[in-house]
């Protein structure tokens, strides 16, 4: 059984601390943080998804879920720590509406370990309160803008609007996120940049 399958049927049985123990032992097995985010919870809770979209799994589960994988980021979100200088402040959030919240998370601390100072805004931000946080982030290099949900589009559309305007176009919006399917898609947006997982990503900041 793959670590991810493990992990799903421990969520899946509401059993949170039978959920850490399976990352633990992934961890002790040689997985590495990042893995475990990108390999372990994702496709566990990408395959939940499918689950409750197919109608085989009451909404509950995908809650409690969410919930479980919440706390296992709070305990490995310290580990995720960029050595050397700082490379500048990035921004990272999702547009009024969206509400997946935990790939936010995961984004911010997958970019904080490639060394850059990330300020995690979480899901749902109205667009005035996003341009304010980018405002009073020193040093800022980068906004990055989350998109999971369809529905949340219109919202990312505005968003990426209202952050331009602001800034003078001095901070470039990178957008990302199951809802966005290409760069002409993030193009379409009105991002600067389209990355479809951080990898990507940080080739786009490295290159300026
Ligand atoms: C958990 C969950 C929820 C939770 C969210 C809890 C939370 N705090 O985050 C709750 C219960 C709130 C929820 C609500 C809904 N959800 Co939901 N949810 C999910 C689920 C199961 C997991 C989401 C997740 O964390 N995925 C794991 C992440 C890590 O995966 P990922 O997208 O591949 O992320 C990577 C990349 O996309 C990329 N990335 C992401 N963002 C960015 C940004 C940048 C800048 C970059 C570079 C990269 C990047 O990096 C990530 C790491 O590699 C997904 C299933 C799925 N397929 O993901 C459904 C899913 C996303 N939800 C879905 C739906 C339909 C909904 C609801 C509309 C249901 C409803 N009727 O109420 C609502 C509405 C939400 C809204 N308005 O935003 C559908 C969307 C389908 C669609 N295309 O329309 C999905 C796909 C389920 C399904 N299979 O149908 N959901």
């Amino acid at each position: 059984m793959l670590w991810w399958e493990r992990l799903e049927a421990r969520l899946l049985a509401g059993d949170g601390s039978g959920a850490w123990a399976v990352v633990e032992a992934a961890l002790v097995a040689g997985v590495s943080v990042e893995d475990i985010y990108t390999k372990v919870l994702s496709p566990a809770m990408v395959s939940i998804g499918d689950q409750w979209a197919r109608g085989d799994l009451e909404i509950y589960y995908e809650h409690q879920a969410s919930a479980i994988v919440g706390r296992i980021m709070g305990r490995l979100g310290p580990r995720f720590v960029g050595r050397g200088r700082t490379k500048g402040s990035i921004v990272v959030g999702a547009p009024q509406g969206e509400r997946h919240g935990l790939v936010v998370s995961m984004v911010a601390d997958l970019l904080r370990q490639r060394g850059w100072e990330v300020f995690d805004l979480g899901a749902d931000l109205p667009a005035q309160s996003f341009i304010a946080a980018v405002k009073n982030t020193p040093d800022v290099v980068a906004a990055c803008v989350s998109v999971t949900s369809p529905s949340a589009r219109d919202a990312a559309c505005e968003l990426i609007a209202a952050l331009r305007e602001a800034s003078g176009d001095a901070v470039p919006i990178y957008v990302g996120g199951a809802a966005v399917l290409s760069a002409p898609d993030a193009e379409e947006l009105g991002a600067h940049g389209w990355a479809s997982n951080v990898d990507v990503l940080v080739g786009l900041l490295e290159q300026g």
